[in-house]
């Protein structure tokens, strides 16, 4: 088998975490409440927020509970291996300090931090993987990306554009600057040029060359197939993958959404997954302010706590 992914097939287990802008909003706009993918509430189909006014939740992003040590404790416990977390989702808020942006967490937040450079140490001195999450085609700030809903057809400005002059050198940022990257997780590469995922691919290569691409770069040229969302392959798909799932019917932190999964589900589809030979990523959204909520957190201890007394970790 291909050593480049020999830690990925044998860890099998990985947290995901939704975080960001959306977090704060929760689900609710102007007393609003909503119920659907937490992360999408500024697009059309959920509330249809404007640039501007959603940009306003970072103002108030201060995510004062957030612990690096203590996430990493609680990662421990519940027995995953590798960490994927939202550096930048579709909304095109960076959680990371980034030069190439002002609109990111250090330079637009009362916050003034990078949770993810706090991270990324405290998981290196676990012993726990630190993978990103980018949102490399749809970025709903950016004339030109995928933000159809919000492009001014007056300008002119290309997804090329928006390509060169922000994501690839946020890529690069993020390669650079948060120490060895286990995984780098595009996703919804839509009508994305082979060229562009190409192009993600060399950067990936030239500053980390172990890191490994799910196949949401698009275009074929990712190192293992992410299946999804929430669906767990009837049969044992070939080469290397994942199936990534959630803990209620959201990725991001949501007010609105109780449907949480129980520990037994939660073991049952890691199990299934594992079993069929893929690796399973289940995802928790923590509060804005860095905590995470009570229900997935204690299912995610319990699972990890079978975990550990069936000698799987
Ligand atoms: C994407 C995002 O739009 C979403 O906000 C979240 O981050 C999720 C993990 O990924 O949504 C998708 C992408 C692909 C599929 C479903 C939802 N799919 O292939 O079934």
């Amino acid at each position: 088998s291909d050593p480049r992914t020999a830690w990925f097939t044998q860890d099998r287990y990985a947290m995901f975490i939704h975080w960001g802008l959306f977090s704060q909003a929760a689900s609710t706009w102007n007393g609003k409440k909503y119920y659907g993918i937490a992360e999408w509430l500024m697009h059309p189909a959920m509330a249809g927020v404007s640039k501007n006014d959603y940009a306003t939740l970072a103002n108030q992003f201060d995510p004062q509970s957030f612990d690096a040590d203590a996430w990493v404790a609680f990662f421990k416990r519940a027995g995953v291996k590798n960490i994927v977390i939202t550096a930048k989702h579709h909304d095109g808020f960076a959680m990371f300090k980034s030069k190439v942006d002002t609109f990111n967490i250090v330079d637009g937040t009362p916050y003034k931090r990078d949770p993810l450079k706090e991270l990324a140490q405290a998981c290196y001195k676990a012993g726990i993987r630190f993978g990103f999450y980018y949102s490399q085609y749809q970025d709903w700030r950016e004339q030109g990306s995928a933000a159809v809903a919000w492009d001014d057809p007056a300008q002119k400005n290309s997804f090329d554009a928006y390509f060169q002059h922000k994501a690839l050198p946020q890529v690069r940022e993020l390669l650079r600057n948060y120490g060895p990257i286990s995984v780098v997780w595009f996703d919804t590469p839509g009508t994305m040029g082979e060229k562009y995922s190409r192009q993600l691919v060399d950067l990936v290569k030239k500053y980390q060359p172990q890191a490994l691409i799910n196949s949401r770069i698009g275009n074929g040229v990712g190192d293992y197939s992410t299946y999804g969302d929430n669906e767990v392959p009837r049969v044992s798909p070939p080469g290397v993958w994942e199936a990534v799932d959630t803990t209620n019917d959201s990725w991001g932190y949501s007010v609105t959404d109780y449907n949480w999964k129980s520990p037994q589900e939660l073991l049952h589809r890691l199990i299934l997954t594992t079993a069929r030979g893929g690796t399973y990523m289940i995802n928790m959204g923590p509060r804005a302010d860095g905590s995470f909520p009570d229900i997935p957190q204690a299912a995610l201890t319990e699972v990890g706590d079978w975990l550990k007394r069936n000698g799987e970790t």
